[in-house]
């Protein structure tokens, strides 16, 4: 009996701070992370799948004796705290995990800090109140001080092991290729739980930079295998229409197509828009691609054709390869090549990324004159943004191949009363409600861009591609977005149909103008770029396919592997008939689903394998 007393005050502070941490974890995956289960195995499993992790950090305390041991058990804590609230912070913008390259961003941390104290909330301070109390304990001298005994931190490290591969083989029957699929993140923390994830997810990221070492040249023949195999003839008609024009690239922040030709309390929400799709082409099925790079991964796209990575931002973590981007081929075709953006040059690593691009010019925040009154949010205004881009767009040799990066309508979507052109939404998410005056405010301002082009005598001898470059509602306002849609809820698959943004190809004078309804995605640019301009593109690296190619095939593949053709949806696990949403056998979807996970695969080799540097 007193053997068994001695133990239990060996390790009852160490119990009672895993059961504190394990609780915690549990209650911020249901209300914090929002995390759903189907069965009771399910749950059973996220309320355990902390436990390892557990046991093994704050049992690292066995290693010291006394009241460092008691410490440790508390900074272990607050450790892995940090963890659950770095996290939270993280999912509350983009309904996703850290990932280790998204950590190593640093340089966007700063850019983020408006964003940040938007995203605390009051009751966050609850992560906190079991650290207190075991300081509490601590402090009050309740907590005996035991000398160390290399035993119990064997013991301690093995009951984690075994802990850990019960939990992994509950999930691999719960979760077949539970972790060949990584890029499902939400997957991984609901079965291995999130501090395993994070474990797991440095060991990706360690493989994937080994990748490049073993790469050869003989690599690249695959990739130019499917790509001929791919290759879609252009549209005779249209093939070099825009041979000799300036092209003006508008990657327009957040924009979805759900605003498109829509109404809010009777006005409309994007007013230009809409009139200038009438004189457009307009792509009404296409599909963003972007993953954790936001912004960037849509410019890595548009740039390469090319995906970008399912975690991080390519941006970053390959800054470093060679490629054979469309700045770079405009460039040999005898075009100047700029991205006009007003934000410091190094957010998402750009400057270094533009040089790999072999853009001609940055024009960064320096060439921008950015003061309060003209700021809002992420910084300057749209409208001034475009006013005085139109010096510097004049003072460019031509032909040139410009790109415009807005930034008003951001998360949080701040903007003063007098730019107001449409009221706010009255749903619970305060989110949505400011989106739709800054999308209205975006769309004012592009209005006056056009006017100014043609003041200028610009917008004559230019063509104009125009697309959202993600979503900018994520899937955190669901109800509130079942409200604006008039739906009663939104299921998976209507979360899928909203990473739709609008795509417009717009030549001035031009007559033969219609709505498209090809699936298709931001891949799709470069190729369709190129043929416009007459250039061949049936050797080149790529996955998209013109958008006007009569051959075209009706398909696109989402980063996180999901796939969408004429006839089917796949997503997360299920297989939609498009015709109706109706839930069908996965044999419907199988060959796209195979399909999408060949041209992830091969993109990622070529990334990963920097393939680009043998051809
Ligand atoms: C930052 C801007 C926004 O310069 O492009 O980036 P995002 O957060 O949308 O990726
Ligand atoms: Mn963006």
């Amino acid at each position: 009996m007193a053997k068994i007393k001695a133990a239990y005050d060996h390790y009852k502070f160490f119990l009672l701070a895993v059961f504190f941490l394990c609780m915690k974890t549990y209650i911020l995956y249901k209300f914090g992370f929002k995390i759903k289960t189907d069965n009771i195995l399910q749950e059973i499993l996220l309320m355990v799948n902390p436990l390892s992790s557990a046991v093994f950090l704050i049992g690292l305390s066995f290693l010291f004796s006394g009241l460092t041991r008691n410490i440790i058990v508390v900074v272990m804590s607050l450790f892995t705290t940090a963890i659950l609230f770095f996290n939270l912070l993280y999912f509350r913008f983009f309904s996703d995990f850290l990932t280790w390259p998204v950590l190593f961003q640093t340089s966007n941390a700063k850019d983020l800090s408006g964003s940040v104290t938007e995203l605390l909330k009051f009751t966050d301070l609850f992560l906190l109140m079991d650290i207190i109390i075991l300081a509490i304990l601590i402090v009050m001298k309740m907590i005996p001080q035991q000398t160390q005994v290399k035993r119990q931190f064997v013991y301690v490290s093995l009951a984690a092991l075994s802990i850990f591969l019960v939990n992994l083989t509950i999930a691999q029957v719960e979760r077949p290729q539970l972790l060949t699929r990584s890029f499902d993140r939400e997957m991984l923390v609901k079965n291995i739980g999130i501090v395993n994830y994070h474990v797991y997810d440095g060991y990706i990221q360690s493989q994937s930079k080994a990748q490049r070492v073993f790469a050869d040249s003989s690599d690249i023949t695959e990739i130019l295998d499917h790509r001929i195999e791919n290759y879609k003839e252009p549209d005779p008609e249209l093939f070099g229409i825009a041979e000799g024009k300036n092209i003006i690239v508008l990657s327009l922040e957040s924009l979805q197509s759900f605003v498109i030709n829509e109404t809010l309390f009777g006005e409309e929400i994007t007013p230009f828009l809409n009139e200038l799709i009438k004189d457009s082409y307009y792509f009404d099925q296409f599909y963003h691609q972007t993953e954790q790079g936001k912004t960037s991964d849509s410019e890595f796209i548009v740039a390469n054709s090319l995906y970008p990575r399912d975690s991080g931002a390519v941006f970053f973590t390959h800054a470093g390869n060679e490629y054979h981007s469309l700045p770079e081929i405009l460039n040999e075709e005898g075009y100047y090549t700029s991205v006009m953006h007003a934000n410091n040059k190094s957010f998402w690593n750009r400057d270094m990324m533009y040089t790999a691009f072999e853009y001609d010019q940055f024009f960064d925040i320096n060439y921008y004159d950015v003061n309060e009154e003209n700021s809002i949010g992420w910084g300057l205004k749209d409208l001034d943004f475009f006013e005085q881009s139109i010096q510097l767009l004049k003072e460019q040799p031509k032909p040139f191949y410009s790109k415009f990066i807005t930034l008003t309508n951001h998360f949080p979507f701040e903007l003063e009363e007098e730019d107001h052109l449409i009221s706010e939404f009255d749903s619970n998410s305060r989110t949505l409600n400011r989106y739709f005056p800054t999308v209205r405010y975006m769309d004012y301002a592009l209005e006056h861009f056009f006017e100014r082009l043609k003041e200028e005598g610009i917008y004559e001898e230019s063509i104009f591609i125009i697309y959202g470059d993600h979503y900018g509602i994520s899937e955190n306002h669901k109800r509130a977005m079942s409200l604006f849609l008039e739906k009663d809820e939104i299921t998976d698959l209507d979360q899928l149909q909203l990473q739709r943004v609008p795509m417009l190809v717009h030549i001035p004078g031009h007559k033969q103008n219609e709505i498209k309804h090809n699936v298709s995605g931001q891949i799709d640019i470069k190729p369709t770029i190129m043929h416009l301009l007459g250039l061949n593109t049936k050797n080149d690296v790529q996955f998209g396919s013109d958008l006007f190619s009569p051959e075209r095939e009706e398909f696109t593949v989402l980063r996180d592997g999901s796939v969408i053709t004429d006839k089917a949806v796949y997503t997360k696990g299920t297989c939609y008939r498009k015709m109706d949403g109706l839930e069908v056998s996965q044999l419907n979807c199988q060959e796209a689903v195979e399909k999408g996970a060949t041209e992830l695969r091969l993109s990622d080799k070529v990334i990963y394998g920097d393939l680009l540097r043998f051809y």
